[in-house]
C-alpha cells in the first residue's frame, strides 16, 4: 500500500507499524520535545551564539513565543515557510518557532542565491520567507523581494535585523495570543531538506518528526554524547550534518551546549574550540585539511585540549588526512557518510584507527537496508564496488513534490538509489568509491574520478584535487586532473604526476592527460567541489577544449 504524506511517497503501512513497534519511531513532534528538554535541562546552557548565551528554558520561551507571532502573523498549519538564515541566535528560535506553529521549514543554505532561493520556495509553494538583513555583504532583504515579484505564494518576508520597505523585522512581529498552539501529527513532514546533488536543480526531501528525531537520537548515542559536551556547528546549521548527525538536534536531547560558528573560517572555529571548551565538531575535509595545517602538532596558538571527537564527511576523507587528527589534533576522528536524503554510517569511536582511516563508516540503525548492487540490479560479492542502495526508519521513500523524478531515484519495493558508488568490507563498514556518474569514459576505459583524485592528494605537494572529463577528438573523453598546490609548493609537473602515480600502482590510463593548476576550486554551498561549476571555469578560462 502507498502510503502520502503531503503529496510525497511514504512508508508503506507494514513499515510504520514496525518502526512504531521495535521503537524507532516514538510520538513526539520535534515541537514537544524541545519542551521536554526544557523540562529536563531548563538551566544548562543550550545555545550559545555570539554574545547571545541561551538556556534550555530561555529557548523553550522564545519559540513559543515566536510560534505565537507566527501564527498572528497568518501563518497556519502545514504552511512552507523558508528559511534562509545564517548560524545566528535566531536560527534555533525560528526552527522551533515554525515547527510549534505546525509550519514546514525549508531548510535553504546560506549560500543559496536568487535561483536556487526562487525554485524552493516556488517548489515549496512558501508563503514566507525568513532571512538576515545582511550577511557576508550579501543584502538578503533585496533577494528576498525580488523572490516575491517572481513567486506569488511569498506573503511575509521577515528580517532579523533591519527590514526596508515590503519587508517585516522579525522582532515587529504581533506578540500573538495565548490560544493553544496546533499539534502535528509526528509522522508528517516536520523539515524539508535540500538535496545535496550536484547534477540538476535542488530537490526537496521531506524528513518526518518521527524520522528526523530518531536520526537525531540515534547518532548522538554513536557519538555517545552526554550533558557534559560541547558541539561546535562549524557548517551552516541548514545542512542535516550539523542539524541533526547528532549537531544541534542531537546535542539539545542530551542536555548539552551548542556553539554557532558564524564563518566556517579556520580562524574563527579554531577560536571557537578553546573559548567556549568546545568537545565534539563536525567539518568537511577541506576545513579539516586547514585545522591540521594550522592548529596540527601544536602550531599555532590554540588551546585544542578539550576537543575528544571530530566528525568528518559530506565529501571523501583521505586515508592520509583522517590518520593525521588523532596525533596532530589529539582528538578521535568519526567518519561520517551521510545525505540529506537519509542514511548515516559513522565509523564507531571504538574501531581501529586503521578501520576509520579507510572506510566511511557503517549504518547507524540496525534497521538500515543496505544493498549494494551492479548495473543490473544484483547484489555484487562482498568486496566488489556498486551502487547502494537503501532504505529503513530514516530514508525518505520519495522526494517533495517530484513524482517523476521519484520513479528513476526509488526501486518499486522502496530502495533509494543514492548513485553513490561503495564498496563493503566484511565488518560491515562501507567505502566510497565515487559517484556512478563521476567517472571519466577514457576511449572506453573508466576512470574513478575520486580514486584518482585520492592518489593525487596523497602527493605532499597537493593540497586539493578534481578530476573531470574533458573532450578529446581521439579518446572521447581526456582525463583532466585539477590541483590546488600546497602552500609554498612548486605544481609538479606531469611527467612527474605520471611517474609518481605509476610508482602506487596506477594503471596507466588512469594518468591525467591534462594537468590544470589552480589556486582554489569552486565549492558548493556547504564545502564540497563543485565540478559542474569547476568544468564551466575551465572552459572560460580556455583551459580546456569546450
Ligand atoms: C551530506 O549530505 P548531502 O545530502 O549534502 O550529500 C550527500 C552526498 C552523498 O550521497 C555522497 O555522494 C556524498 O554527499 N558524501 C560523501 C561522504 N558524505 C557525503 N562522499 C564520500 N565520503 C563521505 N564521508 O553530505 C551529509 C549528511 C549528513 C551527514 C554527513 C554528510
Amino acid at each position: 500500500m502507498t502510503v502520502l504524506i503531503d503529496g510525497a511517497l511514504a512508508w508503506p503501512a507494514g513499515a510504520v507499524e514496525r518502526y512504531r513497534r521495535e521503537g524507532y519511531w516514538g510520538e513526539d513532534t520535534l515541537g514537544d520535545l524541545l519542551g521536554e528538554w526544557a523540562g529536563r535541562y531548563g538551566d544548562a546552557v543550550a545555545v550559545v551564539a555570539g554574545p547571545s548565551r541561551r538556556t534550555y528554558a530561555e529557548l523553550d520561551r522564545a519559540a513559543d513565543a515566536r510560534a505565537r507571532s507566527l501564527r498572528a502573523l497568518g501563518i497556519a498549519e502545514g504552511d512552507r515557510v523558508v528559511v534562509h538564515l545564517p548560524n545566528t541566535a535566531e536560527f534555533p528560535v525560528t526552527l522551533f518557532g515554525l515547527l510549534r506553529a505546525g509550519a514546514v521549514p525549508v531548510l535553504t543554505l546560506p549560500a543559496h542565491r536568487q535561483a536556487e532561493i526562487e525554485h524552493l520556495a516556488a517548489l515549496s509553494g512558501a508563503v514566507a520567507y525568513v532571512g538576515p538583513d545582511v550577511a557576508e555583504g550579501f543584502d538578503h532583504r533585496e533577494l528576498a523581494l525580488q523572490v516575491a515579484t517572481a513567486v506569488p505564494t511569498l506573503r511575509h518576508l521577515l528580517v532579523d535585523g533591519d527590514p526596508v520597505a515590503g519587508t517585516t523585522a522579525l522582532a515587529d512581529l504581533p506578540a500573538g495570543t495565548a490560544d493553544p498552539l496546533p499539534r502535528p501529527d509526528p509522522g508528517q513532514v516536520a523539515v524539508l531538506l535540500v538535496s545535496g546533488g550536484t547534477t540538476g536543480k535542488p530537490k526537496l526531501i521531506p524528513r518526518t518528526h518521527r524520522d528526523y528525531a530518531y536520526n537525531a537520537r540515534a547518532s548522538a548515542e554513536v557519538c555517545a554524547l552526554t550533558a557534559d559536551d560541547v558541539y561546535l556547528a562549524c557548517l551552516p546549521l541548514a545542512h542535516n550534518f550539523p542539524l541533526a548527525c547528532p549537531g544541534l538536534l542531537g546535542a539539545l536531547g542530551v542536555g548539552a551546549t551548542v556553539v554557532l560558528a558564524p564563518a566556517p573560517s579556520p580562524e574563527v572555529t579554531l577560536g571557537l574550540v578553546a573559548a567556549e571548551g568546545v568537545t565534539v565538531t563536525a567539518m568537511v575535509p577541506p576545513l579539516l585539511r586547514l585545522w591540521a595545517d594550522l592548529a596540527g602538532d601544536g602550531r599555532g596558538s590554540w588551546d585544542l585540549s578539550t576537543l575528544r571527537l571530530v566528525q568528518v564527511g559530506g565529501a571523501k576523507c583521505d586515508a592520509t588526512l583522517a590518520r593525521r587528527v588523532r596525533p596532530e589534533l589529539g582528538a578521535t576522528v568519526q567518519q561520517v557518510f551521510g545525505m540529506a536524503e537519509g542514511l548515516l554510517n559513522y565509523t564507531r569511536l571504538d574501531d581501529p584507527d586503521d578501520l576509520v582511516a579507510v572506510s566511511q563508516g557503517r549504518p547507524l540503525s540496525p534497521a538500515d537496508e543496505v544493498r549494494v548492487v551492479d548495473r543490473e540490479g544484483a547484489d555484487v560479492a562482498e568486496g566488489t564496488a556498486g551502487e547502494l542502495w537503501t532504505r529503513g526508519p530514516y530514508t525518505l521513500r520519495g522526494y517533495y513534490r517530484a513524482r517523476e523524478h521519484d520513479a528513476t531515484s526509488f526501486t518499486p519495493d522502496g530502495y533509494y538509489r543514492t548513485g553513490d558508488l561503495v564498496r563493503r568490507l566484511p565488518t560491515g563498514h562501507l567505502v566510497v568509491e565515487g559517484r556512478i556518474k563521476d567517472v571519466v569514459n577514457r576511449g572506453g576505459e573508466n576512470v574513478a574520478a575520486t580514486e584518482l583524485e585520492e592518489h593525487l592528494l596523497a602527493h605532499p605537494d597537493i593540497a586539493g584535487a578534481a578530476v573531470v572529463g574533458i573532450p578529446d577528438d581521439d579518446l572521447g573523453e581526456a582525463v583532466c586532473a585539477v590541483i590546488v598546490p600546497a602552500p609554498g609548493a612548486t605544481p609538479p609537473k606531469r611527467r612527474h604526476l605520471r611517474a609518481f602515480l605509476t610508482e602506487r600502482g596506477l594503471a596507466r590510463f588512469m594518468s591525467p592527460d591534462r594537468v590544470v593548476v589552480r589556486d582554489d576550486l569552486p565549492l558548493t554551498a556547504v564545502g564540497k567541489i563543485d565540478k559542474r561549476a569547476l568544468g564551466v571555469l575551465l572552459a572560460a578560462e580556455g583551459k580546456v577544449p569546450r
